[in-house]
């Protein structure tokens, strides 16, 4: 039987990625950091422009294979840069089946059972936050956006018609100095305004105080603005700090404000029997945001948005669309929710990896990202070249070594393609950021990371310095 030639072309395509897909988790042991270039250099080097003509296969996998082995490589024992890394492996798969069947997400008729695998993973984490049946949520394209979402609707519930006739006036909202960068962008977008963003100082542990957040609000009240929300932080983006939010919502209760939490980093703590503790209080909020591509180590990405009482996203999306929406009840037309249309299947992943090793799984892998964090702090606290700057429950390490500036040291690691880690500042000081977010790490790892970095320094800063 001829086969069609799609189905023939989906095949081959197929097999290339297995190969290019083996040889790139070889080349990941083999090589784990990418050669740097600067980007014009890979301009001339590799076959990146696009042109009139199409390519033969060989040469277009070909072609493929170069730009691939010369991308950064972030699932390996060398990534510590970002609040990602490493590679589940049964997650891995959902993604790639995810982007096989290519589900959009906005129906039932478009995602069948694929709308009910995001269902279950929504009131499971639902019944961990400790909300009933009354909530709901969705998931979109990240933190950024699930953040945007429960300020949105913290706005709507403090005007109700700024969905339909626009904001009138100052909405207030308030939120640590160490929050999330997409805080005061999603004000602007909401048209808030990044001034109306009040960033509420930190105490020495990088975690918001309370007692000054009261004072903010109280102030603003005697100057006749209207506070509306309050964004808590469960894992500050340098320090991985946990905001207060027992007592956050306390205050948040007394001044009737929007309690939103942004648990993108760490808000998977709420796995572990362990951790959980780090968030107590979050059965309050209103809304919270949680990334499985950050601690649960999914691909990209992977961000939901849960709220406490469904009606308030409603209120915020739900919009008419005879065109769409053309079967069963809202319950089962995610669109009717969603801050998109087409929207990606990224629940599939987690639904993998979750159905695999199970919720005791989950938390087993957040509380082993605390474990090597407590390796890194124990190995920086018993050697006298180093200064640390973080605090204990953070999976973010940040330390300088030997006075070394910290921009230096992480910038020359990455252009001598020798390991990849960033820099941040808390307050005055600025120092290298270790984040130990890959669960597939082992102790040795964290050893071998001081390793490098120390070897580094001795042969090319300390002695080119002095
Ligand atoms: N939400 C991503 C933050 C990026 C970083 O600090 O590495």
């Amino acid at each position: 039987m001829n086969t069609p030639r799609a189905y023939q072309d989906a095949i081959r395509d197929l097999e290339a990625f297995y190969d290019i897909a083996s040889e790139h988790l070889r080349q990941e042991y083999a090589q784990p950091v990418s050669k740097y270039r600067e980007p014009q250099e890979w301009l001339e080097g590799l076959d990146i422009t696009l042109g009139d003509h199409g390519m033969k296969h060989d040469d277009m996998i070909g072609a493929l294979r170069e730009i691939i082995a010369a991308t950064p490589k972030t699932s390996t024992t060398r990534f510590f840069n970002q609040l990602f890394g490493g590679r589940q492996s049964k997650a891995m798969l959902g993604d790639l089946i995810a982007v096989l069947l290519n589900s959009s997400m906005y129906t039932y008729k478009a995602g069948g059972p694929q709308i009910l695998i995001e269902q279950e993973i929504l009131s499971q984490v639902r019944n961990l936050l400790g909300w009933d049946e009354n909530s709901s949520g969705t998931l979109a394209a990240g933190g950024s956006m699930t953040n945007l979402m429960g300020m949105q609707m913290a706005r709507d519930r403090a005007q109700p018609a700024a969905r339909t006739t626009g904001l009138s006036g100052k909405v207030i909202a308030y939120t640590s100095a160490e929050c999330h960068y997409s805080i005061q962008k999603n004000a602007a977008i909401l048209g808030i305004g990044r001034e109306q963003v009040r960033l509420i100082p930190t105490d020495q542990t990088g975690g918001l105080r309370p007692d000054l957040l009261k004072q903010s609000i109280e102030r603003d009240l005697r100057d006749g603005h209207r506070p509306f929300m309050v964004n808590a932080t469960a894992g500050t983006t340098v320090l991985g700090a946990f905001d207060p939010i027992e007592q956050i919502a306390e205050i948040c209760e007394k001044y009737d404000l929007w309690l939103h939490v942004d648990g993108a980093y760490c808000g998977s703590v709420i796995f572990s029997e362990k951790y959980k503790h780090l968030i107590q209080g979050v059965e309050r909020a209103d809304s919270f945001t949680l990334n499985a591509h950050k601690m649960l180590g999914t691909p990209l990405s992977c961000s939901l948005i849960l709220v406490q009482e469904k009606r308030h996203m409603y209120h915020s999306y739900s919009t008419d669309a005879s065109y769409l929406f053309q079967t069963h009840e809202d319950e089962l037309n995610p669109g009717k929710i969603s801050l998109q249309c087409g929207r990606r299947n990224d629940a599939l992943k987690l639904w993998c990896l979750w159905k695999s090793i199970g919720t005791a799984g989950l938390g087993s892998l957040v509380n082993h990202q605390f474990h090597l964090a407590d390796v890194a702090r124990e190995y920086i606290r018993t050697h006298e070249d180093y200064q640390l700057y973080s605090h204990d429950d953070s999976v973010g390490i940040c330390f300088n070594y030997l006075d070394i500036p910290a921009e230096k040291l992480c910038n020359g690691l990455y252009q001598a393609s020798e390991m990849m880690v960033g820099y941040g500042q808390f307050r005055d000081d600025v120092f290298i950021r270790l984040v130990t977010i890959n669960a597939s790490n082992t102790e040795e790892d964290i050893h071998e990371f001081f390793r490098v970095l120390e070897a580094f320094a001795q042969k090319h800063v300390l002695h080119s310095a002095i």
